[in-house]
């Protein structure tokens, strides 16, 4: 029998075509047709972006299981899921390559302003200027907020480009030669480059706000592959305009797609569309995961990658 799942975060059409073709009926949470269709609902299927609130639980009698397509889970009210016997899957390990691939081009792009350089050949300004001397990326010393999986390819790359490394997180690791700091404000304060990689969510909301800005100073520049949510973003904002740190590179926005105007207009700064596990090959290997996680769940076998909370849960 056809087993209805819920799509709750638009998914790309190579994955809606995927679940079609596994014979899903998927319905569109936006778009609800039939109202019946919410108490036949079995699973919720959605991106790192996805919302699933308590609320939205209330409404689906039937859900068991709710499958990430993304590492990040922030936006699913696990303890509420949990409260009702709902396990949460997500797909970590698949995209850790890109993401810290683009932390890297991201830092290489603020640190040698590469997208202003570009902009300066488009425009002509070459013609009758010189490109201003920009900071070298490597042998500089780069802080990593948060060593998981992702903080740890990136520190394997910037090794390549002779960095020092150094890293806080909720404690040091016995098997890591890098420096550890015990807090994001110490970490700032000994780096250049001050990537974030820890996990969205109300623990890591605002941790860097003014004091670890003022501990990177006019000479440190930050990176953002994480969650807008972990950047106090109008201090930043503030930060930026008053040359407090010498710039930042963000994948990620309070409110994205909808971007603050002012961050926008600076030229200390270089944006992209929350595309670090944006390729072809990721996101393919994403929507594979997340299709197990449900196939594993329907046929009752051993989920393949539950989140942490859910580890010793499964059925
Ligand atoms: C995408 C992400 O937003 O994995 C995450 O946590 O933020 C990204 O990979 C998204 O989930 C793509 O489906």
């Amino acid at each position: 029998m056809a087993q209805e799942i819920l799509q709750v975060s638009p998914l790309p059409p190579f994955m809606m075509k995927a679940l079609q073709e596994a014979d899903y009926i998927v319905h569109d949470h936006t778009h609800i047709k039939d109202p019946g269709a919410l108490s036949k609902v079995t699973a919720i299927v959605g991106t790192g972006a996805a919302k699933v609130d308590k609320k939205l639980l209330m409404m689906l009698p039937h859900v068991k299981l709710i499958a990430i397509c993304g590492v990040g889970y922030d936006g699913v009210d696990v303890a509420a899921a949990i409260e009702k016997g709902i396990i949460v899957t997500h797909t970590p390990g698949v995209l850790t390559d890109d993401v810290a691939d683009l932390a890297i081009g991201l830092m290489l792009s603020i640190g040698r302003r590469i997208p202003q350089a570009d902009k300066f050949v488009r425009n002509g300004d070459w013609v009758d200027d010189v490109f201003a001397l920009t900071h070298k990326v490597s042998g500089a010393r780069l802080g990593i907020l948060g060593m998981g999986r992702i903080g740890r390819a990136i520190a394997k790359r910037a090794s390549a480009f002779d960095m020092r490394i150094a890293y806080t997180g909720r404690q040091a690791k016995a098997d890591l030669p890098y420096d550890f700091y015990k807090t994001p404000v110490e970490l700032a304060a000994a780096v250049d480059y001050l990537v974030v990689a820890v996990t969205g969510g109300g623990d890591t909301q605002k941790l860097i706000g003014a004091p670890v800005l003022q501990a990177l100073g006019p000479k440190g520049y930050l990176i953002n592959i994480a969650r807008g949510s972990v950047v106090d973003q109008p201090v930043l904002v503030q930060a930026l305009k008053d040359k407090a740190i010498a710039g930042v590179a963000l994948d990620v926005f309070w409110d994205e797609p909808v971007i603050d105007p002012e961050l926008r207009r600076l030229s200390n700064v270089v944006l992209t569309p929350h595309i670090a596990s944006a390729t072809v090959e990721t996101r393919q290997a994403m929507a594979a995961l997340t299709l197990d996680n449900l196939q594993a769940f329907y046929e009752r076998k051993v989920l393949p990658t539950p989140v942490p909370e859910c580890q010793s849960l499964e059925t």
